[in-house]
């Protein structure tokens, strides 16, 4: 049964197609950028979809849109001195709440990924695309430090090699490329893409729930079992800083909202 709910400020569709939970981003003025209302709107949404034990959920954008997400508002990251990526970020929460959801949440890509986006749809436990998806991460494009969880991210997804290219390169990485470094689990023609991601899903809805949500979190605890010192811990924290309290930071903000190219100095 079909039942599509708009949720009052509709940034977000929520609706049950055979048993399976789909949110569709819906901020098309500003090309889904995750901002905080759409965000709180998404994990409101995945903790009811958790009360009514719906197994399996996609992220989705409305059909055939150019760009998925344009990734986190840049209206909204802190102009300076203040870590635009810290843990109680909307941002960082909604992506802990990917994480935790009790069952596989799968983002269905068409369209291009920018920015927090990416790191947003590789946080899912798999990402099913069409020929027209593309992802890039890019904090060097804006002259942030990003963060260790959401580097790590990366690296677990596509190795330390191709993560550093993509965060270095702020580049888009196309479709077919995507398939190749297992970004994509799986590649799709645009026309079958929803019928293939329903059934993909139906198929995983179909196994023991309580089987998977127990081995979801074994993944998630050993993928993050990664020991730190606290002194590394203290380091990240100061190289971080160093770069959200410099002039790029600001610059790079800034360039963006006047629809410029930044001049960063390295300071
Ligand atoms: O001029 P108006 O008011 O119509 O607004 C423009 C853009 O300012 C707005 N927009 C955004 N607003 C806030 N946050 C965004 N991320 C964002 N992206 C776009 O949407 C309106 C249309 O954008 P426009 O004119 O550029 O459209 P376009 O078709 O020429 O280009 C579409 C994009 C997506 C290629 C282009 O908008 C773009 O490059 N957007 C920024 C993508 C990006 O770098 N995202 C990273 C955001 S920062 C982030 O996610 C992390 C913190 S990090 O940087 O660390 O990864």
């Amino acid at each position: 049964m079909n039942r599509m709910e708009p949720i009052s400020e509709s940034l977000i569709i929520k609706e049950i197609k055979e048993t399976i939970g789909f949110i569709t981003l819906n901020n098309p003025r500003k090309y889904n950028a995750l901002c905080a209302t759409l965000l709180k709107q998404l994990i409101a949404a995945l903790d009811e979809f958790k009360a009514s034990n719906i197994p399996v959920v996609v992220i989705r954008a409305p059909e055939s849109v150019k760009v998925w997400s344009a990734g986190h508002d840049i209206s909204e990251l802190p102009k300076t001195h203040r870590d635009p990526l810290g843990y109680e970020n909307p941002l960082e929460i909604a992506l802990r709440a990917i994480e935790e959801y009790p069952g596989p949440v799968i983002a269905m890509v068409h369209g291009s990924v920018w920015g927090g986006a990416c790191d947003f749809v590789i946080t899912c436990d798999m990402i099913i695309g069409d020929p027209s998806c593309s992802f890039a991460i890019t904090p060097v494009k804006i002259g942030i430090p990003y963060n260790a969880s959401g580097i790590m991210h990366f690296i677990n997804r596509v190795g330390m090699n191709i993560a550093k290219e993509m965060f270095f390169t702020a580049q888009p990485v196309d479709a077919f490329r995507a398939e190749q470094i297992g970004i994509l689990n799986h590649l799709v023609p645009t026309e079958s893409l929803e019928a293939f991601t329903l059934d993909f899903a139906k198929t995983i809805a179909a196994q023991s729930s309580l089987s998977i949500a127990v081995i979801k979190e074994q993944f998630r605890i050993l993928a993050e079992s990664h020991p730190i010192t606290p002194y590394a811990f203290e380091k990240i924290q100061s190289l971080r800083r160093k770069v959200y309290d410099s002039r790029d930071y600001e610059e790079g903000i800034t360039a963006f909202l006047e629809k410029r190219k930044p001049e960063f100095k390295g300071e």
